[in-house]
């Protein structure tokens, strides 16, 4: 746990990456624009899109113009350590070349590549650790996964088990065999699942990759840190491994009319009061329809990335 501790107590500052199907979208559907986080425009709450519906969209995914390379250098220039991406959000959608699950980025796709595969080997070159978000409890596409359907496509009904044994745990193994050395790998929204599947998520985590870590939203208090609500900072000190997280604009998943770019100085006091209350800072940028991080927040992670370049120690 130890060698684990000391990257992320010394990394201090991550880049976010929320990508997907849903960046595609960019929360329009249908001619309709919808106002919320762009991941979760599927949702019942935001434009409810039917699972079958959704799924027919990966035809138009095509962000041709995704350079592992340039992001790395980005987060590089921006003074990052790592990288953390969404290797499945809650929409089920796998953007890496999945055997468990064949909706992915991969096969359904005009696509067509494995953009884990490019930015974990453009990250192992630069030298930035390498990490994947992946949502074990929510599935919304996948039968009896949390807020999937309860049957499969024969009309039996499906279990969270089912889901999980099927889906979500050899999915895992996949991210932490298939991509090298990982810094860590981040669960998201436990929600009600029970204890016994968080365990075998942290246990596959740690037998498959010593040297990661695991994120504290696992559940149950099994992770090896803990993350603030989001865009939560502390009045005070705070003890253990913790991290905050953030956002360059307002939607982690890219939204066509998010414009509210934060500024270089509100990303550097985010981070400093981050950091100097001990934690580590992630900051997250959503790639848009052509898998190009948008050019405002590109401006403003550099911008940032200059004033900390003077300063070593931060
Ligand atoms: C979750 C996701 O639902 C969301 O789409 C995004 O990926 C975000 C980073 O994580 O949303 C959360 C999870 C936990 C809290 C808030 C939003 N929280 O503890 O305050």
């Amino acid at each position: 746990a130890t060698r684990r501790a000391a990257f992320f107590d010394e990394a201090n500052y991550a880049m976010f990456i929320h990508w997907g199907l849903f960046s595609q979208l960019a929360n329009e559907w249908q001619g309709k624009t919808y106002y919320g986080i762009g991941e979760w425009l599927m949702n019942e709450n935001m434009a409810g899109i039917p699972v079958e519906e959704y799924k027919k969209a990966v035809r138009g995914f095509n962000p041709k113009d995704f350079d592992a390379y340039a992001i790395a250098r980005l987060a590089k220039d921006a003074g990052m350590k790592y990288i953390v991406i969404t290797s499945k959000h809650h929409d089920g959608f796998a953007m890496y070349d999945s055997k468990a699950c064949d909706f992915n980025v991969v096969q359904q796709t005009p696509f067509g590549r494995d953009p884990m595969k490019e930015l974990s080997k453009a990250c192992r070159e630069l030298g930035l650790g390498f990490g994947f978000y992946y949502s074990h409890n929510q599935d919304w596409t996948y039968p009896g996964g949390n807020g999937g359907p309860a049957k499969d496509a024969a009309g039996n009904p499906k279990t969270f088990d089912d889901y999980f044994k099927e889906k979500c745990l050899p999915q895992v193994e996949e991210i932490t065999r298939n991509y090298g050395d990982i810094a860590l790998v981040w669960f998201d929204t436990p929600g009600g699942m029970p204890e016994k599947y968080a365990k075998q998520l942290v246990e596959t985590v740690h037998r498959n990759q010593p040297g990661a870590l695991v994120s504290g939203r696992v559940g149950y208090n099994l992770g090896d840190y803990q993350t603030l609500g989001d865009m939560e900072t502390p009045l005070e000190n705070i003890s253990g491994l913790w991290e905050g997280i953030d956002v360059t604009n307002d939607s982690w998943g890219y939204a066509w009319y998010d414009e509210n770019w934060k500024a270089p100085a509100q990303v550097l006091s985010g981070l400093i009061a981050t950091v100097a209350r001990g934690g580590t800072f992630m900051l997250n940028v959503g790639p848009d329809r052509s898998g190009v991080v948008p050019a405002p927040a590109q401006q403003s992670l550099r911008s940032a990335g200059k004033w900390i370049a003077k300063y070593p120690k931060v």
